[in-house]
């Protein structure tokens, strides 16, 4: 009988060695500039470390955007490392990079970090990020309503064939009422009111858009109270557009539902948060439109019981990652038990949602420990059968996990 320490060894090796495929990032290949953003001070500054810091009332919101941006870092290393403890994922994180570069957290030095990150190239840091974390591709997040990406794009952006396009099409399904002035400008026929011709012209955006960039999907963000069908734009531009032509591409929709923007304004980017969503909407998506493939996560933690659910009521749905705030020990061990207690291995446990260059090397490292110990536990359970599973085995399933379920549900 295969012993428990035994085959959880056998599986924590497939997956400390398999190399990842990050489906959902914010992270830019070299090309695009000013968008890659990297380094100790982009870390410290990461948006979930506002947030925190902000809570300990030593600097207004308002009052930390006024700062340098190494200023600001300065004051959350101060804050959530010096005058308090880092126990939190997002601090946690931080400590997990330096030592992975081989820098002595016990230093406490921000001093000496800065100018090892200083010292990096473009290039070499790139290598150096995708070697640590075990990554081999990632997909980007990109938006032809950046006014910064986009003519990245017109001019034919560099191509780094580890970064992957999705197109973002949140600024049209969410902020019709202004985006159809946008189009309108970059010559395309559309009014506020969706007729025909302006759908027409809104698939002509996407086709393009999709070509440009070669994406391997279209992804949006949507709210708590996202409801489908529905008398709105939005629903309009789901029927009429995203999913045709999505189908027509022979690519994936990938919806992230339940976030609620802006609830802090000041925060900014921080000032996001999260609402319980109506899984009826997925559900009357993946029935009533069987030909298109939709990627879900959910951000509602109360969300994820009916999400896996709805997914072992439809084979064109394939639910992705711990989103969010979500994307911490305690929420991926429950969520990926479940997953993989209702589902086996038919998901996409993770994605990375990384901002930061080098929050591929924490976030990836973080979540294989959880995962590969909740998948070690489902192995050890068969074995308890008398069933024995093969190390080939073991790495076949490690490798759909990571990677292998997303490309082939987009050549479904
Ligand atoms: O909408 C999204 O893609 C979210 O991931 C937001 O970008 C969010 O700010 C984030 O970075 N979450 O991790
Ligand atoms: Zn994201």
């Amino acid at each position: 009988m295969t012993s428990h320490t035994d085959i959880r060894a056998r599986v924590l090796k497939a997956v400390r060695d398999v190399r990842i495929v990050d489906m959902h990032t914010h992270l830019y290949s070299k090309g695009f500039g000013p968008l890659l953003l990297r380094g100790i001070d982009e870390l410290l500054t990461y948006h979930y470390l506002v947030a925190e810091t902000v809570r300990w009332g030593g600097v207004r919101a308002d009052g930390f955007w006024k700062r340098s941006k190494r200023e600001q870092a300065d004051l959350v290393w101060q804050t959530l490392f010096v005058d308090h403890s880092p126990v939190s994922e997002s601090c946690r994180g931080i400590l997990t990079v330096l030592e992975r570069f081989g820098l002595d957290t016990a230093s406490r030095d921000l001093t000496a970090y800065r100018a090892f990150f200083a010292g990096l190239s473009v290039e070499e840091h790139m290598d150096r990020v995708f070697e640590l974390a075990g990554v081999e591709s990632v997909v980007m997040t990109n938006d032809p309503f950046d006014d910064i990406e986009r003519p990245l794009w017109k001019d034919g952006a560099d191509r780094d064939p580890r970064f992957k396009a999705a197109l973002r099409v949140d600024a049209i399904l969410n902020s019709w009422e202004k985006t159809h002035e946008v189009l309108r400008c970059w010559g395309y026929n559309v009014a506020e009111y969706l007729d025909g011709k302006a759908c027409a012209e809104v698939r002509r955006f996407m086709g393009e858009w999709i070509d440009r960039m070669g994406a391997l999907y279209m992804a949006a963000s949507l709210p708590p109270d996202f409801a489908f069908p529905e008398e709105s734009p939005r629903g309009r531009l789901i029927a009429d557009c995203l999913l045709p032509v999505a189908e027509e591409k022979g690519i994936a929709v990938a919806l992230m539902i339940g976030v609620k923007r802006q609830v802090n304004p000041a925060l900014e980017l921080a000032g996001d948060s999260v609402g319980l969503s109506d899984i009826g909407a997925v559900e009357r998506l993946c029935e009533g439109y069987p030909d298109n493939k939709f990627m879900v996560t959910m951000l509602a933690r109360e969300n994820q019981h009916d999400l896996c659910v709805t997914a072992r009521k439809f084979p064109n749905l394939m639910i992705f990652g711990c989103w969010w705030f979500l994307n911490n020990p305690s929420m991926i061990e429950e969520i990926t038990r479940m997953r993989l207690d209702l589902l086996g291995l038919s998901v996409i446990p993770q994605h990375s949602d990384s901002r930061v260059l080098d929050q591929l090397v924490y976030k990836w490292e973080h979540s294989r420990a959880i995962i590969g110990e909740v998948l070690a536990n489902q192995y050890a359970n068969l074995a308890a059968t008398g069933w024995v599973v093969t190390d080939e085995e073991i790495r076949r399933d490690v490798g759909d996990l990571f990677g292998g379920n997303f490309w082939s549900f987009l050549k479904k």
